[in-house]
């Protein structure tokens, strides 16, 4: 079961659609699902869900729709130092703080930082930011999990966490700057729902960069390689906080390219995740 937000040329509006047939969106805006945070926050949502996909709804083809990020009302935050390879990545580019990270990968409370409020998060199709101020910026490919008002993973997305390597590594104090900017966040297209952690751990991560046509990084990953349990994740997020609309986690990225590489303006950065779908962006100087 996916779920998305899309407008199409006869709905301009944003509406919640439900996939099915792999090609075909059924809009639930008739069915009274206006946001789409409050349908997942149904008490019993895959049975709604079921439910609703069959009813006798407009159907949009998935070619004729514009589709959005699948968030209208969460706020979106993002685990950090959850793969080894993010540790290592980062102790390498920074000087006095990388004790730091090999410290957090360890401990038990896990790094989350602030990603964006929902209104600022790119769609697939649209263009994820590098700072103008940075010299150093690579795409993050991450599981995000969605957590509905009462901290429950409901579902799964793809997420990147785009990042500027050269000032998080000049300070560690910078990483707001380094990860919080514009278009610095990308989720989408789908949120799958109903998969157990076990299944999801079955996924691969892989992501491609392109430039002028030319693949100039791939790597992939496991979500089985995530060093922390989704719930330990989620229940840290959730500790005095609350999140009345929900929320969405990025799970941390086991995916860093070698210390070369930096992406450039016009790239087009491909993320796929197995059974969620793929998020493409086109990087633009922000
Ligand atoms: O510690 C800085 C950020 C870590 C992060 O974003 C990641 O591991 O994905
Ligand atoms: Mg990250």
């Amino acid at each position: 079961m996916k779920l998305c937000r899309f407008r199409s040329p006869a709905t301009p509006w944003p509406s919640v659609g439900l996939l099915v047939d792999d090609s075909t969106l059924l809009d639930l805006t008739d069915a009274g699902v206006a946001r789409l945070a409050e349908l997942l926050d149904a008490a019993d949502l895959p049975e709604r869900i079921a439910d609703l996909s069959k009813r006798s709804l407009r159907r949009v083809p998935l070619d004729a729709a514009t589709l959005l990020a699948p968030v209208d009302r969460q706020e979106v935050w993002a685990a950090g130092v959850t793969y080894l390879r993010s540790k290592k990545a980062r102790m390498e580019e920074s000087d006095f703080s990388a004790t730091a990270y090999d410290r957090v990968y360890d401990a038990a409370r896990p790094e989350i930082f602030f990603k964006s409020v929902a209104e600022k998060v790119v769609a697939t199709g649209g263009e994820v930011g590098i700072r103008s101020d940075a010299r150093w910026n690579v795409p993050e490919p991450e599981l995000a999990l969605v957590l509905n008002s009462r901290g429950d993973i409901v579902g799964h997305t793809i997420g990147n966490d785009m990042s500027s390597r050269d000032i998080e590594g000049e300070n560690l104090l910078y990483l707001p700057q380094a990860k919080v900017y514009r278009a610095s966040c990308a989720l989408g297209p789908f949120i799958t729902i109903g998969a157990s952690e076990a299944e999801a751990r079955t996924w691969m991560i892989s992501i491609r960069i392109v430039r002028d046509g030319t693949e100039v990084f791939a790597g992939q990953t496991g979500v089985d390689q995530i060093k922390r349990s989704f719930p330990e994740l989620a229940g840290y997020l959730c500790r005095s906080q609350e999140f009345p609309h929900g929320a969405v986690l990025l799970t941390g990225t086991g995916v860093v390219p070698a210390n070369e590489f930096t992406l450039a303006a016009g790239d087009v950065v491909r993320i796929a995740i197995s059974g969620i779908g793929e998020l493409v962006n086109t990087v633009a100087v922000v």
